[in-house]
Formats: C-alpha cells, sequence, structure tokens
C-alpha cells in the first residue's frame, strides 16, 4: 500500500517562516537567512531573537502584494558565541546565495554581521546603511570588532564607494572625523524630517547611477516611539512613512543584498518587527530584477 503522506501538511504547522514562504531555494529570487547573534551588545541584549520575531510578525501583517515575489527562507545560521564565526558563516552563506544567482535578505542580530557580508558580495556599486548611529568607533568596550566599530573596519579592509549613511543623529567626536576621512555621506534624520523632499532628492542624486547596492537597515533609524525594539533607541528619529518611501527609491535603482537588524524583541511591543518586515519587503517589492543574476 501508497502511503500517503499529504495529511501531515495538511493538519500540521511547521513553524513560522519569512511571509509565510514555503517557496525552495531553486525558485527563489530571494533567499532570506536569520542570523541569531549579539554577543557583542554594549547596551541590551536580546537581538538574537530578532529573525524569530520577523518571522512570526511576517506572517501576520497584511503585506502589499501588488506582484509576487519569490523568497524562500533558508533558516537561521547557527548560533555561535563567536564574532570571528558568525562572520565567517554570514560571509560562506552570502557568496553561496549570491553564486546560486539569488539576492541575501538577512535578518539580524545585531548590525556586526554587515562586516561579514559586503567584502563577499563580489562587485558591489554603494552601500546606502539606514542607521541612527555611524558605528565608526575605533574601539568600544576593549574590542575592535563590535556593532559600534563594524563600518569602520569595514572601510579599512576593502574599498566601497559611495558610502550614504541616512538617518543618523548621534555620533562621537571621533566617528564624525573617520565618517568624513572615509568619505561617508550622511543625511541626518533632521534633513529628512524637515524636509522630505530634499531629502529625496539628495539620495536620489547620491545613489544616481547606481545598480548593484548594499542596503542595509538598522531599524534604530526609526524614532523609538514607532519602534520602542531596539538595542540602543535614540529619540529624534524618522517614521516608518520615512522609512519606505526612501528604502523604495534605493532598491529601486537595483539590490545586491539587503539585511535588517537590530530588532529587541524584548523590548519590543510588536512595532519595531512590523516596521522592520515592511522595509524588507518594500525593498524586495521595489528593486528591479535581479541585477546580480542577469550580469
Ligand atoms: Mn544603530
Amino acid at each position: 500500500m501508497k502511503m500517503n503522506r499529504n495529511w501531515i501538511e495538511f493538519l500540521f504547522y511547521r513553524g513560522p517562516s519569512f511571509v509565510g514562504t514555503d517557496t525552495s531555494f531553486e525558485d527563489a529570487d530571494y533567499a532570506v537567512f536569520g542570523v541569531p547573534f549579539d554577543a557583542t551588545s554594549s547596551f541590551r541584549p536580546g537581538s538574537r531573537f530578532a529573525p524569530l520575531s520577523l518571522r512570526i510578525m511576517s506572517e501576520y501583517l497584511e503585506l502589499p502584494a501588488e506582484r509576487m515575489i519569490r523568497i524562500c527562507d533558508l533558516g537561521d545560521l547557527h548560533i555561535t558565541a563567536s564574532v570571528d564565526v558568525m562572520l565567517r558563516r554570514v560571509g560562506e552563506a552570502v557568496e553561496r546565495i549570491v553564486e546560486a544567482g539569488k539576492i541575501p535578505v538577512i535578518l539580524g542580530g545585531e548590525h556586526t554581521l554587515t562586516l561579514g557580508s559586503v567584502l563577499r558580495l563580489g562587485s558591489i556599486d554603494g552601500l546606502v546603511i539606514f542607521d541612527a548611529h555611524l558605528d565608526m568607533r575605533s574601539e568600544f568596550m576593549d574590542t575592535r570588532v563590535n556593532h559600534t566599530t563594524w563600518l569602520r573596519r569595514l572601510l579599512e579592509e576593502g574599498e566601497i564607494k559611495p558610502v550614504i549613511l541616512v538617518g543618523a543623529r548621534t555620533y562621537a567626536e571621533e566617528e564624525f572625523a573617520a565618517a568624513y576621512d572615509m568619505g561617508v555621506q550622511l543625511i541626518t534624520s533632521a534633513e529628512i524630517f524637515l524636509d522630505l523632499r530634499g531629502a529625496v532628492k539628495k539620495l536620489d542624486a547620491l545613489t544616481s547611477g547606481l545598480r548593484n547596492i548594499y542596503l542595509s537597515i538598522d531599524v534604530d533609524v526609526l524614532d523609538p516611539g514607532y519602534a520602542p525594539g531596539v538595542s540602543n533607541p535614540e529619540p529624534g528619529g524618522i517614521a516608518p512613512i520615512h522609512l519606505y518611501e526612501l528604502v523604495k527609491l534605493v532598491a529601486a535603482k537595483g539590490l545586491a543584498a539587503l539585511d535588517i537588524v537590530e530588532v529587541n524583541p524584548l523590548f519590543d511591543n510588536g512595532s519595531a518587527a512590523a516596521c522592520a518586515v515592511y522595509a524588507a519587503y518594500y525593498a524586495m517589492l521595489s528593486s528591479t530584477t535581479s541585477s546580480l543574476a542577469s550580469r
């Protein structure tokens, strides 16, 4: 007698996946994976729980579906307490996804993971970061690789131009100097809040001609009133609508990869996770064809 196993899928729910997808890796344009890592956290740990939190939220949001996006969810990287091991695993995952012609979408975890992914993508022609912070300290709390230094380490390691940091509003003097020296372009949260049209024009001009953009979204770019569940809240941030419109503008030019980091479910009422899912989803929806797959 032939065993019919379909009843298992009919009866049982296997747990959340990003936007509820069951698309295979082979059929996907976007490959999502989580990085449950917050070991260098300097204030409030907990972002290691964000991949699960984002998946749960993503299954219940009424996301706009003007066209089908083919997304697969690979699961999470294995847990480690070593920042070096985490960076290596992120790099290997990104490299394999890109080799297969897919666009990586990384759910953090803390922002440090971006140091593991950017340089493993091959050629990108720009890095756009949404963040309240510059993350350009030379070192912090006795370590050189952590969530407050990763961008400085990245720019010391590799030549990336342009680097555009959107929504920044707080920095140590040494970070401001390093950002200037290393050619980081800033659009502050005040610029966006006081003159959204002007900020849109500026971001459009700074990303003009780019087709292969790495987009990194630290959810603390939002005002903590909208997104309380982050590890390092900084009042004076932008609103979700600002984030979505600016993300759409960038993604429409062509995404090489996307990460969404720093949601902290231990301090969230659900809003930070919902904003994060929307931002990631809008980026995928707005990105034209896979620029990597077509090269
Ligand atoms: Mn930040």
